[in-house]
């Protein structure tokens, strides 16, 4: 577990639902579904979903504008006690949609300064946001990782868009790499907590996640998240559509055995929605609709 971590990060993982297990049942966590575009190509992505770096592809998410963001950032909070952290995780990435994204903590840290920030990316312009992250304050970063080794990397991202360029294959998967690593160590350096989360992935980088473990906590991540593939032919992922199939529950148990030598691995995941509200394991979305917010406000 996280017991053994230094008092200042168990300070900041203590009301993260997402970072301490414990906390999970008592603090809750709201999404703002602010990032639409994406900068990647996932094969086990559906665009027509949300990013499923972070979560189950399932009911596209509205996406809200900075404004919207805040307004049901304080909808939520006047009605869940419970809310501690606000995070965006698509529907796309994040950083791929850096003015939105941004002005939307920044405007959130005005209104409500007690919430912690969170953000997930898939890292691909982590780089170039590391300094906007730490004076933004945001305390938590997910970045999503599943290969350290380019040849692996470019079976589950086929494509990069780096500079208005498309770069394909191996280069393109070198690059994401170099610059997930590069990341993660930045933000790590300068005090941001970093999770990791890895899509399992059997017979391409199910073998590969140890060593995907080891290269990140060298660079300072400290949770890692693996998450089971969801391969469901009806989401139209590329996975799918080739029948490449998630891991078995005994296969998942083994695999985070085997990561957990590396760092404490998170296995209380969800896999939310990027629109998710409230509590992890309970979605009350629905509840804190665009309209309803609106009409509330
Ligand atoms: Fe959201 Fe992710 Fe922050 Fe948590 S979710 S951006 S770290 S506040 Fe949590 Fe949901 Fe799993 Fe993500 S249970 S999908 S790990
Ligand atoms: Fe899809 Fe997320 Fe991958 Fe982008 S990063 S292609 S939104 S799964």
């Amino acid at each position: 577990g996280l017991a053994h971590l230094p008092e200042r990060v168990r300070e900041k993982v203590r009301d993260h639902p997402c970072y301490s297990e414990r906390a999970h049942h008592h603090f809750a966590r709201l999404h703002v579904a602010v990032a639409p575009g994406c900068n990647l190509r996932c094969n086990y992505c559906n665009r027509k979903y949300d990013c499923a770096n972070e979560s189950r592809p399932g009911v596209a998410s509205e996406v809200l504008s900075p404004a919207e963001a805040v307004r049901k950032t304080l909808a939520v909070a006047a009605e869940i006690p419970q809310l501690s952290v606000v995070g965006i995780a698509g529907p796309g990435d994040a950083l791929a949609n850096p003015r939105r994204s941004l002005e939307t903590f920044e405007r959130i840290r005005e209104a409500a300064p007690d919430l912690h920030l969170c953000l997930s990316t898939n890292g691909l312009a982590l780089p170039e946001y590391v300094d906007r992250i730490v004076e933004l304050g945001v305390e938590h970063v997910t970045v999503t990782v599943n290969a350290v080794d380019p040849a692996i990397g470019a079976q589950i991202h086929p494509a990069v868009v780096l500079e208005r360029r498309r770069r394909r294959g191996e280069e393109g998967a070198a690059l994401l790499i170099e610059r997930q690593l590069h990341g993660v160590a930045a933000l790590a350096e300068r005090g941001v907590l970093v999770k990791v989360n890895s899509v399992a992935i059997p017979g391409i980088n199910h073998r590969h996640l140890p060593a995907v473990a080891q290269a990140v906590r060298r660079r300072g991540a400290f949770l890692h998240n693996v998450m089971p593939l969801i391969a469901d032919p009806a989401y139209g992922t590329y996975f799918g559509r080739i029948g490449q199939r998630g891991p078995t529950e005994a296969e998942l148990l083994g695999l985070r055995a085997a990561c957990g030598s590396a760092m404490p691995v998170m296995s209380h995941c969800q896999q939310c929605r990027a629109d998710a509200v409230g509590l992890l394991g309970e979605d009350r979305g629905a509840e804190f609709s665009r309209e309803r917010v609106a009409a509330a406000a």
